[in-house]
């Protein structure tokens, strides 16, 4: 049986390069593989081009130890997991472009007894759509879904569920999904996965473990669409939202989760809508948590322009809003799909007012908001010169702060409760 002396990782995010880094640190010669030549530099000086705790450390022993290296093209090995985005398109139909790309440039270099693991969130169907673009283009290999148990190539999905932030303790202790295109499939890639999780590993089939990922994602975003909508109710009512959800969840059976300016990340955002899109019919309450939390930053930024309406008609000629955060959620640097970043955009649109952002962990604003005005200032800059302060993320450092009296607090996570 195959014993995985090198292990190709294709597309080396925030997936693919902690993944890489845990199975370099086993010892195991790994292959990072990315078309992003700066990542691919940067890697191979025992660096990192993301912000993800304990990864830098890994990451640094282990390309000096030789055992974790990178490049544009994949190589021959053992086994190869593909770990690249599966972004939406068109009517939030999921895009496979890059897992094909994936499968295009590791077919030259597959042999017989090689595994293939896609990890990548994907809908269902799509490692069944990854084997046959590997079979188009190596008909001298014979593929579980012509071959069965005895095929030469292994094909299983085995979606990551790390939490960014946690991603290395994550990786090593959450349990694993196996799903393999036949069982075989599935025992192999467990082996594989035992090299590093300590967590237990799980086989299923490809279809229920696709579905099981996107099953746990849509699962948080109605459970925090619930707490959005809440939220927007109690804003009508007078209700305090945060006091009431603490008293509701004393139920022992009630644990309702965090409102918040929007759904942010790549994660669920994206991933329910691969359940909406291939079920268009019957998934109804999973498309009306999308938009029921889509909708969000515009009910954040109505309140905000109540609030500058109010200070400008008591005269205030020019009124300062700080946002005091970007990222998508505490204490990350990543902007992806960030809620945040999509309110401070659309607020450095009026130009009647000055838009100032806190954001900790990063050193230079996009270009798209530096290009419409907006400051990236220090956390106390912003409480001197704010006259609105508005709470988009929950960062350790906002949390800790003393907020200033003079400003009105706008406080979408609750940290001021
Ligand atoms: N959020 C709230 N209220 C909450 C919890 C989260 O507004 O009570 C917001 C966050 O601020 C953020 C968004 O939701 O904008 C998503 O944050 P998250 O912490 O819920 O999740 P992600 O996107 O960082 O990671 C999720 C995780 N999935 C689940 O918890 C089911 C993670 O385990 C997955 O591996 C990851 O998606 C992924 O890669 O799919």
């Amino acid at each position: 049986m195959n014993s995985f002396n090198t292990i190709a990782v294709i597309g080396l995010g925030y997936i693919g390069l902690p993944t890489a880094a845990a199975f370099a640190a086993r010892r195991k010669k790994v292959i990072g593989v990315d078309v992003n030549q700066t990542a691919v530099d940067t890697i191979n000086r025992g660096e990192i081009h993301i912000v993800e705790p304990e990864l830098d450390i890994v990451v640094r022993a282990t390309v000096r130890e030789g055992y974790l290296r990178a490049t544009t093209k994949p190589e021959p090995a053992d086994a190869f997991l593909v770990a690249v985005p599966t972004p939406f398109k068109g009517d939030h139909e999921p895009d496979l472009r890059y897992i094909e790309a994936a499968a295009a440039s590791i077919a030259p270099v597959l042999k017989k007894g090689d595994l293939v693991v896609l990890e990548s969130t994907s809908p269902v169907g799509a490692t069944e759509q990854l084997a046959g673009w590997l079979a188009e283009r190596r008909s001298d290999l014979s593929f579980p879904q012509t071959a069965g148990e005895q095929s030469d190539i292994r094909v299983a999905h085995c979606p990551e569920r790390v939490l960014p932030g946690h991603v290395m303790r994550e990786l090593v202790q959450n349990d694993r999904v196996i799903g393999g295109m036949t069982p075989a499939c599935s025992k192999l890639a467990t082996k594989l996965y035992k090299t590093f999780v300590q967590g237990e590993c799980i086989e299923t089939d490809s279809r229920t473990a696709e579905m099981c990922k996107l099953t746990e994602n849509a699962f948080r975003d109605v459970n925090i669409a619930f707490a959005n909508e809440l939220s927007m109710i109690c804003g009508q009512s007078g209700v305090d939202v945060w006091e009431l959800i603490k008293l509701a969840n004393r139920h022992p059976r009630v644990n309702i989760l965090n409102p918040g300016p929007g759904v942010g990340g790549h994660c669920i955002a994206v991933d329910p809508w691969f359940i909406v899109s291939q079920n268009r019919e019957t998934a109804r309450l999973i498309a009306t948590a999308r938009s029921v939390n889509d909708h969000k930053p515009q009910w954040v930024l109505s309140r905000v322009t109540d609030e500058i309406a109010a200070l400008q008609q008591a005269g205030k000629n020019t009124v300062t809003v700080a946002c005091m955060g970007l990222a998508f959620k505490a204490d990350i640097d990543d902007l992806r799909e960030s809620p945040a970043v999509q309110i401070t955009l659309q607020l450095a649109d009026n130009k009647s007012i000055e838009v100032l952002a806190v954001e900790p962990n990063i050193k230079v604003l996009p270009q798209a908001l530096s290009d419409k005005g907006v400051q990236l200032v220090d956390m106390n800059v912003a409480f001197e010169q704010a006259d609105i302060l508005l709470i988009l993320t929950d960062h350790a450092e906002f949390k800790k702060a003393r907020l200033p009296g003079s400003a009105k607090i706008i406080d979408t996570r609750g940290i001021t409760g």
